[in-house]
C-alpha cells in the first residue's frame, strides 16, 4: 500500500565497515568516488547488495579491483542491485552529481558561494550509493578536492587528517570519522568560509577546538553562537556526565536550510538564522533560539549520534530525548518557569492541533509514506513531553542513571525506544510496559476531576477520569501512566499537608494515574479546601477541572508554582473569552491580577510580560469545537482593548521605569526588561491611534528587540508613518536576508484580510525567492500559520494562494511546500464557509502533486 511498516524491519543484509569517499568538487559537476568495506550478515547469507542511489550517474563499478560487467548489476534510477557477491568486498563507484541545479536542498547543493550537504533523513542517496538507513554505521575516511580560490575551506566529519596543494589551482583535504556513523549524519562544507574559533579541555583531558564558521561578513556574528556551544559542552559534561570524543567541533552558517540546523558529526551545519546574532540585528528570542538550537545539534551528539536510531520509526529517541536536554540546558541556564511557559505556549498553540487534527500520529508511528512529513511537532516536543513524565515517574536520580545505563549499553549502536525504556526500567527497577503507551497512542490525554465535600464529615472527593480522543486509523484508546500533581488549599491559603487514601500510587502531591478512573479522598478536612494540579505541567494533557472565576482568582494569587500562576491567568483570558455566563466575571478578575502584576516590583518583568500574553488564535481554536475564526479573533482584540484600557497608568508606568535596565545589554535583567517594555508598548499602541510611543522607540535605534517590536506596532495598528518606518528599515538591512525575513513576516501577520494583497505584492517583487526557505517560511508561512484573518479570509483567497504556492514549490523543494501544506491540518473543525473553501483548495491540489512528501500529506487530509 506504499507504506513502510514498522513490524517489517528487517537487519541489513550486508554492513558496511568502511566507507572512502573522494569528492572532485565544482558546482556544476562533482564526481563522487565511493569505496564500500562490505560484509555480509552471517544471519543472511547469499543475498544480492542492495544500495540506496537517487538519480546518480553511475561512470563505473567494480568489485575488488574488476569493473563488473553489465549483467551483474541493475540500477534503476533509486535502487542499486549487484548479485553474485559473497564475502567480505570492496565495491567501488564512481558517479556524477550536479550540486548547482540541487533546489531540494537535500544531498549536496550549492548555496551562494559555499557547497553544502543536507543528509537526514534521506538525503546522502543523492550523494552516492550507500544502504541509506542509520543501522548501517561505517567508519569513514573522506578527501575533498576543490579550486583552492573558489573553496579555500573544506570541511568533513571527524577530524582532519591530512592537507595538501595539488599544484594544478586545487587543493586536497583528507578527513577522518572513527566512530561508526550512518549516512544521514554525513556532511561536507566547502567554500570561502572564514571563523571563529576557541580551544578547550573536555573533563576527560581532550584538548578541543571548537570553530564556528560562515561566510566572511558574518564571521563577526558568530560570537554569540560560539559561547553557546561551550556553554552546552561543559553542560553536558555536568548535567549528563557525556564528554565530547573528536579533536574538533565544527559548525557552518547557510542561508539556504530546510530545516533548523542538522547534527552530522563533527560537522553541525545550521541555517544561519540560528547562529548570527549581535544586538542590531537580532532580537532577545533570537539569541535564545540560537542557544537552545546550537545546544539541541551539539546534545545530539551522544543522543543520535553515539547512540543512533535502527530504523525511522525510532525517530523520537533522538529527537524527543534531544528536545527533552536542550530544554533542561535552557532551563538549567535560565529561568525554568519562563522556559516551561514557552514550551508549554508551543505545545498547546500547535502539537495539540497537530495531535487532534488529519496529520494527529503516534509519537513512534507504526507505518509511513514519506518520513520527511515526521519531522513535527508530535516527534519533537511531545516526545520531550514523554520523556518529561519519565523524568517525574523516577526522579532525576534515577533518571539519569537510567541515562547512564541507556548510553553504556547502547553506545556505537543503532537502538530502539525498547532499548530506552529497558535502561530505564532496569535503572528504576520500575516496570515501564504502561508508560511505554505513550508511544504507540496518538492524541491529546484529557484528565477530568470532578470534587465532592460533604460538610457534615469533612470528607473531599476527587474523581479523576483520564480519556484520549480517537485519532486517525486509532478509534480506541487504553489509559496511559500519567504522573499528576496537585496541590490543596486550606480557607486561609495554607497547603493542607495531608496525604489522601487513594487507589493509586501517591507521594508528595503527585498521584500516579493509570487507569481510566481514580479516587482520591480526604478525611476530615475542616472546610472546603480548593485544588490545583499539574504544577509545571509535568504531564502534556488537558485538565479540565469546573472553577468559579472566583477560585480561579484566588488560586492565580496563592499558587506557589510560577508556572501555573501564568496558567491560571491563562485560563481566566479563556474564560473571558469563551465563557458564556462567567464571561464578564472573568474578565473583571483577568484586569484585576493583571494590575496586581503590573504593581508587582517583585516581579520578574519577563514573567509580567508573559501573563500579559493572551493565549493566542490556536490555542482557543484548540478549545472550541467548531472554529469561527473572524469571531474569535475579534473578540480576543476586543478584551485586548479592554484591559488595555484598565491598566493605561500602569503600562506607562512600568514602560518607563524599566528603560534603564532596558539598556543593560545582554544580561538576563535587561532582557525581562525589554520583554515587558514592549508589552506594555503594545497595548498602549492600541490607545494610541497616532503611536506616538511606538514611533519614538523605532526612531530611538536601539536594539533589534525594540526596533521590531516598534515596528509591528507601527505597522500592526495601522500608525500614520508606519510605511515610512518600514521604508527606512527595509533599506537599512536590505543585505541581511535574515532580517529582511523579519520586516516580510511583519507585512505578512498584519492583522487584517488586506494583508494577502501585501503578500501577492511582495511575491511580484524581488523580495521574494521562492527557492530559499527561510524567505517562504517568513511571507507564506506566516500568512498561513500566523495571520488568522487573511489566511481564513471569507473569499478563500488565502487558501488558494497558500495552496498555489504548495504546487509552485512541490518541484522546488518538496520538503517546505509539504511544511505550508500542514497549515490546513485543522480544516474540518472550521466554520463554513472556511471548510468548503479549504477542501476546495485542497482537492484542486489533486493530481498536481509529484513529490511523495505532498502527496502523502494531501491524501491524510483530504481522508
Ligand atoms: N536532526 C535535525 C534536528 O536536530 C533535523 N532537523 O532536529
Ligand atoms: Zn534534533
Amino acid at each position: 500500500d506504499g507504506h513502510v511498516h514498522l513490524a517489517d524491519y528487517r537487519a541489513p543484509a550486508w554492513r558496511v565497515s568502511l566507507a572512502e569517499l573522494e569528492f572532485e568538487l565544482d558546482p556544476a559537476a562533482t564526481v563522487v568516488a565511493a569505496r564500500l568495506h562490505l560484509s555480509p550478515d552471517a544471519d543472511q547469507p547469499g543475498q544480492p547488495l542492495e544500495l540506496d542511489g537517487e538519480g546518480l550517474e553511475l561512470l563505473s563499478i567494480s568489485v575488488d579491483g574488476q569493473s563488473l560487467p553489465a549483467g551483474r548489476f541493475v540500477y534503476d534510477g533509486h535502487r542499486l542491485t549487484v548479485h553474485g557477491l559473497s564475502g567480505d568486498c570492496e565495491l567501488a563507484t564512481r558517479v556524477r552529481i550536479h550540486p548547482e541545479n540541487n533546489t531540494r536542498l537535500e544531498g549536496l547543493y550549492r548555496s551562494g558561494s559555499l557547497l553544502l550537504t543536507q543528509c537526514e533523513a534521506q538525503g546522502f542517496r543523492r550523494i552516492t550509493f550507500m544502504a541509506d538507513r542509520p543501522d548501517v554505521m561505517p567508519r569513514w575516511r573522506i578527501v575533498l578536492r576543490a579550486n583552492r580560490e573558489a573553496f579555500p575551506v573544506l570541511l568533513a566529519n571527524g577530524n582532519p587528517l591530512a592537507s595538501q596543494d595539488l599544484g594544478d589551482g586545487r587543493h586536497e583535504a583528507t578527513w577522518e570519522n572513527p566512530h561508526p556513523t550512518p549516512a544521514y549524519l554525513f556532511a561536507i562544507a566547502a567554500g570561502p568560509l572564514e571563523r571563529v574559533s576557541r580551544q578547550l579541555r573536555t573533563a576527560e583531558g581532550r584538548d578541543v577546538e571548537i570553530n564556528v564558521w560562515a561566510e566572511p561578513s558574518d564571521v563577526p556574528r558568530c560570537q554569540y553562537a560560539l559561547g553557546a556551544v561551550e556553554r552546552a559542552l561543559r553542560w553536558d559534561e555536568k548535567r549528563f556526565g557525556r564528554c565530547y570524543d573528536l579533536d574538533v567541533f565544527n559548525v557552518v552558517a547557510a542561508q539556504d536550510f530546510t530545516m533548523g540546523a542538522m547534527e552530522n558529526k563533527g560537522l553541525n551545519i545550521f541555517n544561519a538564522r540560528y547562529i548570527l546574532a549581535d544586538e542590531a540585528t537580532a532580537t532577545d528570542a533570537d539569541f535564545l533560539a540560537i542557544e537552545s538550537v546550537v545546544a539541541h545539534e551539539y546534545l545530539h551528539n551522544w543522543s543520535g549520534n553515539r547512540v543512533t536510531l535502527r530504523d525511522w520509526f525510532q525517530l523520537s529517541l533522538k529527537e524527543g530525548l534531544t528536545v527533552f536536554r536542550d530544554t533542561e540546558f535552557s532551563a538549567d541556564l535560565h529561568s525554568r518557569a519562563l522556559k516551561r511557559i514557552e514550551v508549554v505556549r508551543l505545545l498547546r498553540a500547535r502539537q495539540f492541533a497537530e495531535d487532534a487534527g488529519a496529520l494527529a500520529h503516534p509519537v513512534r508511528p507504526a507505518r509511513y509514506k514519506e518520513i520527511s512529513n515526521f519531522y513535527t511537532l508530535t516527534i519533537y516536543e511531545k516526545g520531550a513531553e514523554i520523556i518529561r513524565v519519565l523524568h517525574t515517574l523516577v526522579g532525576e536520580e534515577t533518571f539519569r542513571a537510567g541515562m547512564d545505563r541507556y548510553f553504556a549499553e547502547n553506545d556505537g549502536k543503532a537502538a530502539t525506544l525498547e532499548d530506552f525504556i529497558d535502561a530505564h526500567a532496569q535503572a528504576s527497577g520500575r516496570d515501564l510496559s504502561g508508560f511505554a503507551r505513550w508511544y504507540a497512542q496518538a492524541g491529546t490525554p484529557t484528565v477530568s476531576i470532578a470534587a465532592d465535600f460533604d460538610e457534615a464529615s469533612g470528607d473531599y472527593t476527587l474523581t479523576i477520569d483520564q480519556a484520549t480522543p480517537p485519532t486517525p486509523g486509532q478509534p480506541d484508546k487504553q489509559p496511559l501512566v500519567i504522573p499528576l500533581r496537585y496541590v490543596l488549599y486550606d480557607a486561609q491559603g495554607a497547603v493542607i499537608s495531608a496525604a489522601p487514601e487513594a487507589d493509586a500510587p501517591v507521594r508528595d502531591g503527585l498521584v500516579e494515574l493509570s487507569q481510566a478512573r481514580h479516587v482520591l479522598r480526604w478525611r476530615g478536612l475542616r472546610g472546603k479546601p480548593l485544588p490545583a494540579f499539574n504544577q509545571g505541567f509535568a504531564a502534556p494533557v488537558k485538565l479540565q477541572f469546573d472553577y468559579g472565576v472566583d477560585e480561579l482568582a484566588r488560586l492565580a494569587r496563592l499558587e506557589r508554582d510560577a508556572f501555573n500562576r501564568w496558567d491560571l491567568i491563562q485560563q481566566l483570558a479563556s474564560e473571558a473569552l469563551l465563557g458564556d455566563a462567567d464571561a464578564e466575571a472573568a474578565t473583571g478578575a483577568l484586569s484585576d491580577a493583571l494590575a496586581d502584576l503590573l504593581a508587582d516590583a517583585g516581579a520578574d518583568p519577563a514573567f509580567v510580560a508573559e501573563c500579559l500574553a493572551l493565549p493566542d488564535f490556536d490555542t482557543l481554536a484548540e478549545q472550541v469545537a467548531e472554529v469561527d475564526v473572524q469571531g474569535l479573533v475579534g473578540r480576543r482584540e476586543e478584551l485586548l482593548d479592554r484591559l488595555a484600557e484598565d491598566q493605561v497608568e500602569r503600562l506607562q508606568s512600568r514602560y518607563e521605569s524599566l528603560a534603564a535596565a532596558a539598556r543593560e545589554g545582554l544580561s538576563g535583567q535587561a532582557m525581562s526588561a525589554r520583554a515587558l517594555r514592549n508589552a506594555c508598548l503594545s497595548w498602549l499602541t492600541r490607545l494610541d491611534p497616532e503611536a506616538r510611543l511606538a514611533r519614538a522607540q523605532f526612531d530611538a535605534g536601539g536594539t533589534m528587540t525594540e526596533r521590531i517590536v516598534a515596528l509591528r506596532c507601527l505597522l500592526h495598528f495601522r500608525a500614520p508613518g508606519a510605511e515610512s518606518a518600514l521604508a527606512a528599515f527595509r533599506e537599512a538591512h536590505a543585505t541581511d536576508p535574515l532580517v529582511t525575513d523579519k520586516w516580510i513576516g511583519l507585512v505578512a501577520t498584519r492583522p487584517h484580510p488586506e494583508a494577502l494583497d501585501d503578500v501577492r505584492g511582495l511575491m511580484a517583487s524581488t523580495w521574494w525567492k521562492p527557492a530559499n526557505p527561510n524567505r517562504v517560511r517568513a511571507l507564506v508561512g506566516s500568512l498561513a500559520r500566523s495571520n488568522p484573518l487573511a489566511f481564513h479570509r471569507r473569499d478563500g483567497g488565502g487558501y488558494q494562494l497558500v495552496a498555489s504556492q504548495v504546487a509552485a514549490l512541490d518541484p522546488v523543494n518538496p520538503q517546505v511546500a509539504a511544511r505550508l501544506l500542514g497549515a490546513f491540518e485543522s480544516w474540518r473543525r472550521w466554520a463554513s464557509p472556511q471548510r468548503d473553501q479549504a477542501r476546495e483548495a485542497l482537492v484542486s491540489l489533486q493530481g498536481r502533486l509529484q513529490s511523495p512528501d505532498g502527496r502523502d500529506l494531501l491524501e491524510r487530509l483530504l481522508d
